[in-house]
């Protein structure tokens, strides 16, 4: 069965549910806003419903069910399903996938010809998303829905753009690299590999033991969702809620994962240990690495890597990838500092007594990893984070489709607004 198929035999199914739903309980209240939501990002307001994955507090990130601690050895492409269908593929899907996924690969030239054109000091994510926004003139939902089509089938273009976009993702952001960084030609595609040793190479990294193939397999697993409340996931589902296609909604997503309290804190948080390893001529002391952090506290910034807006626990996502260094590479030093930290850090963001989560999350350990493989060029980091995350925020924006999710509209209300309404002043509706 294609996926496809597989996803229209559950869509009838799940607007039934939602149809059932909304009639029988629309009116319950599931979430109340505090004057310090309201200012403070929204940070716990139950107003978002996403499918293919949640994050528990304590948990961390769980995908239709699975805890991802039970998915770091599967590849990309069931990961895709899992997100989409709520299954993983039995062997004939996955293999339909990876042809389905094949065939689509190709990168439109007049891509190549754009990232060509741009200053040669661009941003890898500048470029990553400047690439996919020119991609919006070939959506096959925009081109549907010029056409004019019924709304109960704009999830199918949308699947369609979803598929043509995560197989090309790849192409791009390995050329990206090659381009950007003045490593030689671009390295074709071989479609006989699937998306993640394709992808690792494509950046022509030596590879002999396959080791680094792995390290993107899992890359792409642990980075592909994490619910819909970020920056990157909410953005992107905002402006498709417009109907907007799906490269637009990508593109405006991964400016918001560009952001360096985002996905860019991959890129900041090698450089925080680097900064470290150059400062003491390799793996410091527990105390010399203490006062370090201190430092960087103290001088107004924060310590990358560590803190989330939901987790309370160390991410699983960060104890996968230690998991996978301590195999691969447990004596090379900016691995260790990055051990160290999980150690030193969050005694002191405790004793700091202001980030509400100390611990680690997934940026903490990627990075180190990549480094020792020898991709150095650490602005290209978020690159991969975004090649993961086109499928979770992908797969959500075809499910939105699905089920008719309208334009997001929340309501602002002024500061006077909320004066007025705590102080139980005249409040009109003015606001
Ligand atoms: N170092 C220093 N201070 C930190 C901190 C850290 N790692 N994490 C949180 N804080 C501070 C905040 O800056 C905030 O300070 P102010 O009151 O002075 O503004 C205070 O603690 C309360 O913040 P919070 O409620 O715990 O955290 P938020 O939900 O506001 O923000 C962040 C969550 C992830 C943005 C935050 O923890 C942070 O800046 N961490 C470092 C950057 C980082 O690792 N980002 C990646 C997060 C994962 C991700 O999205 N990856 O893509």
């Amino acid at each position: 069965m294609t996926l496809k198929e597989k996803l229209a035999g559950k869509i009838a199914a799940m607007r039934e549910d939602l149809k059932k739903l909304a009639k029988d309980h629309a009116a319950r209240v599931i979430s109340e806003v505090t004057v310090e939501q309201a200012y403070g990002g929204m940070r716990g307001i139950k107003s978002l419903v996403c499918d293919t994955s949640e994050v528990d507090n304590n948990r961390g990130l769980i995908i239709r069910e699975r805890h991802i601690s039970e998915l770091t050895e599967k590849t990309p492409e069931e990961i895709l399903w899992l997100l989409l269908t709520g299954e993983l593929p039995d062997s004939e899907e996955l293999k339909s996938l990876k042809a389905d996924m094949a065939d689509r690969s190709a990168v439109p030239r007049y891509v190549w010809d754009v990232l060509k054109a741009m200053p040669k000091d661009s941003h890898p994510m500048t470029m990553l998303s400047a690439a996919i926004l020119c991609m919006d003139k070939d959506s096959v939902f925009k081109k549907r829905y010029d056409e004019g089509m019924k709304k109960d089938v704009y999830w199918e273009p949308m699947l369609e753009d979803t598929l043509n976009l995560v197989a090309r993702t790849p192409v791009i952001a390995a050329g990206i690299y090659r381009m950007r960084y003045g490593k030689g030609p671009l390295i074709e595609s071989d479609n006989s590999l699937d998306m993640s040793a394709n992808f690792a190479r494509m950046h022509g990294i030596s590879d002999p033991d396959g080791k680094f193939a792995d390290l993107m397999r899992l890359y792409l697993v642990l980075h592909s969702d994490h619910e819909s409340g970020n920056v990157s996931a909410f953005t992107t589902h905002t402006v498709a809620s417009a109907l907007s296609n799906l490269y637009y909604a990508v593109s405006a997503g991964l400016n918001g994962l560009a952001g360096p309290l985002h996905g860019l804190a991959n890129q900041e948080c090698l450089k925080w240990v680097l900064m470290v390893k150059d400062m003491f001529k390799g793996v410091p002391s527990d105390e010399q690495l203490h006062k370090f952090a201190w430092d960087t506290l103290q001088s107004g910034k924060v310590i990358p890597g560590y803190g989330h807006a939901v987790l309370r626990q160390t991410d699983p996502r960060f104890t996968a990838f230690m998991e996978f260094g301590k195999k691969i590479c447990p004596d090379d030093q900016v691995f260790q500092i990055a051990e160290k930290t999980f150690k030193v850090v969050p005694p002191i963001l405790v004793q700091q007594g202001k980030a509400k989560d100390p611990w680690p999350n997934v940026d903490a350990a990627s990075g180190c990893l990549l480094w020792h493989f020898g991709m150095n060029e650490f602005d290209y980091y978020t690159v991969l984070f975004g090649v993961s995350r086109i499928m979770g925020i992908s797969a959500q924006a075809v499910i939105s489709r699905a089920i008719g999710s309208p334009i997001v509209r929340p309501k602002s209300v002024t500061t006077r607004w909320i004066k007025g309404f705590v102080t139980k002043e005249a409040v009109t509706a003015k606001a």
